[in-house]
């Protein structure tokens, strides 16, 4: 039943089967003994599934009874509807959901602190980070409104690291840096619903902790609003590493690469890169090509980087390095027993990846304060020993090669699959170009006017084992496609799609008429052999940014805002609280977003109510909530008629 239930995908099948045998569960396993719980009751704690648990503080923890719970759940419920301190049921649902947003944020908000610090380095003129791309460095600066008229390349750098660290950790007033330059017409609207970020975003999340805590905000309306706020917060960090990450490792372009695990290779030392920040993972490629020498001495044909997670699809974008696997396979792609050392930095590292290390040879090594594991080996990664610890970390997993356990190896029957990834707007607008050289956009706004294109739908997020993994975004993808809807993809919703050999130029068979025939001339454009795949690739989840820089660069064309746009967003599958942030963030800039598996809201209808119907008269977009795939494509489609609609086209 949980292999009926859960994998679409082969190699997630035979590998979770594999570990089973070694007494190892993962994801799926797990999950399936949390939905056979006692008597047979299905599902996890259903206060905690519907927001109505609060641990807070220590009168607690509380759970509230509510109509929405389930009549199991309801029969162990306190006869009360408030919290001990007085929480009613939706202060308590929002209240539980900013948590969950300022958490995303902060995630996001620490990933652009790192890549910033890393990016002052670079305009110190540090060997560790050279700047790779100068064509990028002016632009952003443009955006910027940095006069660089006679400046040399590193005092522009030193400007831009500046007005990045004012927006991230600054104390200055006014509205951030970035988010003028992101999106400068949809400002008036965040001003009047009082969202507008502004400069020394750490300083707001601590306000925004604050503001949790026992006996602080309680109003419903204002913790929402609250989750807006944050969620534009999230979104301009996501965008300020983008910008940073190509300037300082380029902008990605379109590459073949590959996704499955078959891309460990039993003859080499594997290291598999894990987690997001791609200044760590591009230096440990750099030390496996230098090191490969070491690496034949130590009886390996050679050094195979290959990765997972958001750093993977980095690596991947800029580099072509294949990627073993989406994150959700984190447990089995070290399960092998192929991987040397898995490198991670920060973000959707599971925990039990300790566990499985520890009856392998495989070292788990951790680079960064804010995650540490058991059973780690630490090898800290800073702008200043950048290039000693990517070198510690690849002779480490040499090390750990002359170790490998050669009858506890596994590799899956069933192979990997092909994909073209690295899009991103630059990339878009440089074929336009080819199409209209004055006016790249108008191109394909005019596709969007006659209905060629009937608008745009971005599949984001992470993948779920509580529903079929992966199949929520392989179907909705489907529908879209057939319905004339072109379709990006980020982050782990990519890699699923991905799995299912849909970033390939063979896909366009799921294409409608008149989007295959974009996608063969856009390939014909762009000196491709073939069409784009029907899914472009725009990158990890911090580019989904490149999506908001895009949607943003047509809203500026068309002299409108983005809530005016066909265009839609889904994160089906989220599971991480950085997904929140995220889809509040999306919203909050006026992009209708549709979520699946069940957000613990269900407490309060209010709650529902506003994200999904009164946040409209605000943001201009609203939530969609919807686990059928299918009927979930439905209602994308159907919002993207209706802003035809509204635009007369
Ligand atoms: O940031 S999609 S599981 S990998 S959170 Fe994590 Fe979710 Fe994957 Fe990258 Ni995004």
């Amino acid at each position: 039943e949980l292999r009926k239930k859960a994998f679409a995908d082969k190699q997630i099948e035979e590998t979770v089967d594999f570990l089973r045998q070694q007494g190892i569960e993962t994801v799926w396993g797990i999950q399936a003994a949390y939905d056979t719980s006692l008597f047979g009751l299905k599902d996890r704690c259903g206060f905690g599934s519907h927001g109505l648990c609060c641990r807070n503080c220590n009168l607690g923890p509380c759970r509230l009874d509510s109509e929405e719970l389930p009549l199991h759940t309801r029969l162990a419920a306190p006869k009360v509807k408030r919290s001990s301190c007085g929480k009613t049921a939706d202060n308590m649902v929002a209240g539980m959901f900013l948590q969950t947003v300022l958490r995303g944020t902060s995630s996001h908000l620490g990933h652009a602190i790192h890549v910033a610090k890393a990016f002052v380095a670079a305009a110190k003129g540090s060997e560790n980070f050279p700047i790779k791309d100068e064509a990028k460095l002016y632009a952003v600066a443009k955006e910027l409104g940095i006069n660089t008229d006679g400046m040399q390349m590193l005092d522009i750098a030193k400007e831009v690291g500046q007005k990045a660290m004012e927006d991230l950790v600054g104390q200055g007033e006014g509205p951030m840096n970035f988010a003028l330059a992101l999106a400068p017409k949809n400002i008036d609207k965040l001003a009047k619903a009082g969202i507008v970020p502004q400069k020394g975003a750490a300083e707001a999340i601590v306000q925004g902790i604050h503001s949790t805590a026992q006996g602080m905000m309680s109003s419903t309306d204002h913790l929402i609003m609250s989750c807006l706020k944050y969620g534009v917060i999230d979104v301009l960090a996501l965008y300020i590493s983008t910008q940073l990450q190509d300037i300082l490792l380029g902008v990605p372009t379109p590459k073949e690469s590959s996704i499955g695990m078959d891309a460990l290779d039993k003859d080499k030392v594997n290291i598999l890169v894990h987690g997001h920040v791609p200044v760590l993972s591009e230096m440990v490629v750099h030390f496996a090509n230098k090191l490969e020498d070491m690496a034949k001495e130590a009886g390996a044909k050679g050094i195979n980087v290959v990765g997972t997670c958001c750093t993977g699809t980095e690596v991947l974008m800029r580099l072509g390095i294949p990627m073993a696997g989406s994150t959700i396979m984190q447990e089995l792609v070290v399960g092998t027993g192929l991987v040397d050392a898995v490198c991670v930095d920060v973000q959707c590292v599971y925990p039990s990846l300790s566990s499985i290390t520890k009856g392998l040879h495989t070292r788990l090594i951790t680079t960064m304060p804010e995650l540490r594991m058991d059973n780690d080996t630490y090898i800290e990664f800073t702008p200043e020993n950048a290039h000693e610890s990517a070198r510690q970390i690849v002779e480490e997993a040499i090390k750990a090669y002359k170790d490998r356990l050669s009858d506890r190896v596994f590799l899956p029957k069933a192979k990997g699959h092909k994909l073209m990834g690295g899009f991103s707007t630059e990339v878009m607008i440089d074929v336009l170009k080819k199409l209209n050289a004055q006016q790249p956009l108008k191109p394909l706004v005019d596709l969007i006017v006659d209905g060629s294109i009937q608008g745009v739908a971005v599949l984001a997020g992470c993948l779920s084992s509580k529903i079929q993994t992966d199949m929520s975004f392989v179907i909705m993808a489907k529908e879209l496609l057939k319905n004339n809807v072109l379709v990006l993809a980020t982050g782990c919703a990519a890699t699923a799609c991905a799995r299912h050999g849909l970033l390939t130029g063979e896909a366009k068979k799921y294409a409608g008429d008149s989007l295959r025939g974009v996608l063969e001339t856009i390939g014909k454009t762009s000196g491709l052999n073939g069409s784009i795949p029907p899914i472009l690739h725009f990158g990890s989840c911090v580019d989904n940014s490149r999506c908001a820089v895009l949607a943003s660069a047509i809203a500026d064309y068309l002299n409108t805002s983005i809530d005016k746009l066909p265009l839609v967003a889904s994160a089906a599958e989220h599971v991480v609280e950085k997904a929140a942030a995220i889809y509040m963030g999306v919203m909050a800039l006026g992009i209708t977003t549709h979520i699946g598996v069940t957000p613990k809201l269900g407490g309060s209808p209010y709650v529902i109510d506003m994200l999904t119907n009164k946040l409209e008269s605000i943001t201009g977009s609203t939530l969609i909530i919807e686990i059928d795939p299918v009927e979930s494509a439905k209602k994308m489609i159907h919002h993207i008629q209706k802003k035809r609609r509204a635009l007369g086209i």
